[in-house]
């Protein structure tokens, strides 16, 4: 099995300036011209051949400036074409003919059918699966794209950039002609052709240019777009604001599909998107759908800078565009809705995606070295953690100078591939700062453990942190890396201490205390009274925090901190302990009784915004559990340590649940902040309170009456989950499946909701949600929501003792990897904390995942996931 490995980078031989593309569309099959300006690149080698990347391709063309090509002179195969004996100088013309048949393309990778509409996904390597290319992101070119087809079957025709021309062709055919000026990687290659509606507006930029937007939607969609065309000009305005960002084609196009591999795509000037990420309306999406669709396409605009101006090297680079854009749309999110709850949140993914991974056997770097099948490395690794650490570098640099340190980047590489090198030595220019102790980062995998000791003694406060990095499954370094480390020392009266520090081993400035060695020491003198501190504030560093710090203060800072994520930190930290105690011992309502008290006050606090409360009410979920439970976990006794904590914290929210039960009850939906924020409180709380009494009659109500699909879901999800086999849940199920059956999104969250039903029987369950007519394996989010749900959202199911849990996912991935095995090996990442489980479940966990591995026809996608979970 082939790696590709960092170090093997080298430029291509030849470069390709610009291609110009026929693509005619027929049912059945789809025929593709390429005319490809190629030049051998300046200094290199004058024997070299030229080998373009195939992927089940079919020639049936092939001519150099016009000329066939001799036999001999050429080799083909569906996954190459070599070309020998080209010219040594000078720019020529090579036409390539393929073939292709979208219909038959369950790989949703090159050129497919989804509902009648033709699309594309390129990245990583899907180019190649329409043309014989230079397929990797350091090839840059301009294109030109002649789409012809069916009028009837298609009268939307689309690719990347501007439109050229268009018109009528024979045989009741038309075609369209759009061009890119900006030179582009392959993998950043569109082309839609359907019979789409859409939604159209304008945006006129900084500078000028008025630049059309128009979002394609599937027929008698495009109402539930306008929520995504807002958040489109609002990402447009604030890159342009916080970035000095501008557009820069005359057209905006997203087209939302209903089979797609992932969240969305970047395609310059074209994106395509899962629907998921751009239809809503209150009656069929919750709040959470509202956020994604609103970070997803703030996102994959953002992308237009970072990514599309200035893409990746390579694939190793995959960081410099998808950290750099998350972080980015992260702290859109923070400037328009609020930064302590974005930042939150951000943490709560951060921790139960990422850790996991950098904790168990698919660690990586989040600049990986090697790789056997590159879509398997768009992780939480690479694009969360790749986020925190340009986060740490604003952090380091402060706002201006990262800032100028951004400027400088798009300045000295646009229109270029850059690499992470390049990237940081922007930083470390504008910064006027090293930052060699700081790239280790992007090299060493795994979770650092950050461990702070305090003594406090006469008004004199020292703090002595150090690092330590095991090496896990990756092998990577362990060298001490710069932590910048936010704190603040909080007073009696709930105020920050005026304090200078004094350091050792770590500077400390601006209320951040860099530690750059192992250990480092900083003394604060002269304070007035023993202060709280507040360390690690806004999570300035991705660590383990190991700081034994006492109860009584830390549930003082929950109340106090003027910090709202310093009392958000303080109060997970302890209801992280108390339930991962609980996950190994049991539960015991009288050692978590001051804790749960401290969540009750929290969730109750009207100082605090609403989403905030709610952020401070919900407990962490199983899998968040089981990873601070650590080894040996039994997924049986979380589950119940979990649900007893929560039927606890009902019975102490008593009345003052009962009231925030009370009071909210039909407010009008809004998706402002505000609004959203107390749905969400409220349904935290729903579910406490309806364990507390053991009773679902509340949820019937709720679900009864609700008046938008949060509250909707939410009841459901409390029935489903918690009275999973009381007549009321059954009815409400089937009630819910017959109200939204023709609506495949809802009918996504009806499954999903069953699947991750944790009781008894689920497994019986899913089983027959698998055999249910509206089940489709080939759609990806359909088979997320079913296999997905349970693998991931169902620990007690999916680990059940006798392991039944385990064969039933291994039998629904190898079926879809036949069909996709993309998404099917992102499934299989379900079982990548394996290892931590307690011996009996290991060993069933470990049969299965080999079982897998032997399936005669394995793609090397999950073959690779399966084999490094296995090493
Ligand atoms: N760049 C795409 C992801 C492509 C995934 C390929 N397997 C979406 C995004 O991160 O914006
Ligand atoms: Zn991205």
């Amino acid at each position: 099995e082939q790696v590709i490995r960092l170090e093997d980078y080298r430029p291509t031989d030849f470069l390709i300036h610009e291609v110009d593309l026929l693509v005619c569309l027929f049912e059945g099959r789809a025929e593709v011209r390429a005319a490809l300006t190629v030049e051998r690149r300046p200094g290199s080698p004058e024997a070299a051949s030229l080998s373009l990347d195939g992927d089940e391709l079919t020639l049936t063309s092939l001519a150099l400036d016009g000329e066939r090509l001799p036999e001999g002179s050429y080799e083909v195969s569906p996954e190459a074409l070599t070309l020998h004996g080209l010219p040594a100088s000078g720019r020529f013309t090579l036409s390539i003919g393929t073939t292709l048949e979208p219909e038959k393309n369950t790989k949703l990778m090159g050129l497919y059918r989804t509902r009648g509409v033709w699309c594309t996904q390129c990245e990583a390597e899907g180019f190649r699966r329409i043309t014989y290319f230079l397929d990797r992101p350091d090839v840059l070119a301009t294109y030109r794209v002649r789409i012809e087809a069916p009028r009837a079957a298609a009268p939307v025709l689309l690719a990347n950039g501007n439109p050229v021309e268009s018109g009528p062709l024979e045989g009741g055919r038309h075609f369209a002609l759009w061009h890119d000026p900006h030179p582009k990687p392959s993998y950043l290659f569109a082309l839609v052709a359907g019979d789409l509606d859409v939604l159209k507006d304008d945006f006129t930029t900084a500078g000028g240019r008025k630049v059309d937007l128009a979002i394609y939607t599937e027929k008698g969609l495009s109402a539930r777009s306008v929520y995504a065309m807002d958040a489109l000009k609002r990402s447009m305005a604030w890159d342009e604001r916080r970035f000095g960002r501008e557009y820069d084609l005359d057209v905006f196009n997203i087209v939302a599909v209903s089979d797609f591999n992932m969240g969305a795509m970047e395609n310059k000037g074209l994106n395509v998107f899962n629907h998921k990420y751009v239809l809503l309306d209150p009656d069929t999406a919750t709040d959470g759908d509202y956020a994604g669709v609103e970070t997803v396409i703030a996102h994959e605009y953002f992308h237009n800078w970072t990514g599309n101006r200035i893409t990746c090297r390579d694939w190793f680079q995959l960081c410099l565009k998808e950290g750099l854009t998350v972080y980015r749309d992260q702290e859109f999110t923070a400037d328009e809705r609020s930064r302590a709850v974005k930042r939150i949140a951000s943490v709560q993914l951060l921790k139960s995606q990422q850790f996991p991974e950098d904790q168990g056997p698919l660690q990586h770097p989040v600049r990986p070295t090697r790789y056997r099948e590159i879509n398997n490395f768009y992780t939480a690794t690479v694009y969360d953690k790749g986020a925190e650490l340009v986060r740490m570098i604003a952090t380091i640099l402060g706002p201006e100078r990262f800032r100028a340190g951004m400027d400088l980047y798009f300045e000295r590489h646009d229109g270029e591939a850059a690499t992470i090198e390049d990237f940081l030595l922007c930083f470390e220019e504008a910064g006027g700062r090293s930052l060699e102790r700081f790239r280790l980062w992007y090299a060493q995998a795994g979770t650092p453990t950050l461990s702070v000791r305090e003594t406090y003694a006469d008004g004199r406060l020292t703090l002595s942190l150090s690092q330590r990095l095991a090496r896990g499954a990756a092998g990577t370094g362990t060298e001490p890396m710069h932590m910048p480390v936010r704190f603040g020392l909080v007073g009696s009266n709930g105020a920050d201490m005026e304090a200078v520090p004094r350091a050792e081993g770590a500077k400390a400035e601006d209320g951040i205390i860099h530690l750059l060695e192992e250990k480092g020491e900083v003394v604060f003198e002269g304070l007035p009274e023993r202060p709280l501190v507040s360390i690690l504030r806004d999570f300035s560093a991705p660590v383990t925090l190991d700081f034994p710090q006492s109860r009584e203060d830390r549930l003082a800072l929950a109340r106090l901190d003027p910090d709202a994520f310093g009392r958000w930190r303080a109060l997970a930290d302890l209801v992280g302990e108390t339930l991962a105690d609980a996950g190994r011992t049991g539960f015991s309502p009288a050692d978590a009784a001051p804790v749960l008290q401290a969540v009750a006050a929290g969730a109750a606090d009207e100082a605090l915004e609403p989403s905030l409360r709610a952020q401070m009410a919900a407990l962490p979920g199983e899998g968040e559990i089981a990873r601070l439970v650590g080894q040996d976990v039994d997924p049986g006794r979380v589950h119940r340590a979990r649900i007893a904590a929560m039927a606890e914290l009902g019975r102490i929210g008593g009345e003052s649940f009962a009231r925030l039960l009370a009071e909210g009850a039909g407010e009008p939906f809004s998706p402002a902040p505000d609004s959203v924020g107390r749905r969400a409180l409220r349904n935290t709380i729903l579910a406490f309170v309806s364990l507390a009494a053991g009773d679902a009659s509340r949820a019937e109500r709720q679900f009864a009456g609700a008046t938008n699909m949060t509250d909707r879901l939410a009841a459901l999800a409390v029935l489903a989950h918690h009275f999973p086999r009381e007549a009321a849940t059954r009815k409400a199920l089937e009630r819910f499946h017959d109200t939204y059956a023709g609506d495949d999104l809802v009918l996504d969250k009806w499954f999903m909701l069953q699947a991750s039903a944790a009781h008894e029987d689920a497994l019986a369950d899913v089983e027959r949600l698998a055999a249910h007519p509206a089940f489709k394996l080939a759609n990806p989010n359909r088979a997320r929501a079913l296999i997905g749900g349970f693998a991931s959202a169902n620990p007690l199911a999916f680990h059940r003792p006798d392991g039944a849990g385990y064969r039933f996912v291994a039998r629904m991935l190898t079926e879809l990897d036949r069909l996709n095995p993309q998404t099917a090996a992102r499934l299989a990442t379900a079982f990548r904390s394996w290892r931590s489980l307690e011996p009996g479940r290991r060993e069933l966990a470990a049969q299965t995942l080999r079982a897998i591995a032997q399936g005669k026809q394995i793609s090397r996608d999950l073959k690779d996931i399966v084999d490094r979970s296995l090493q």
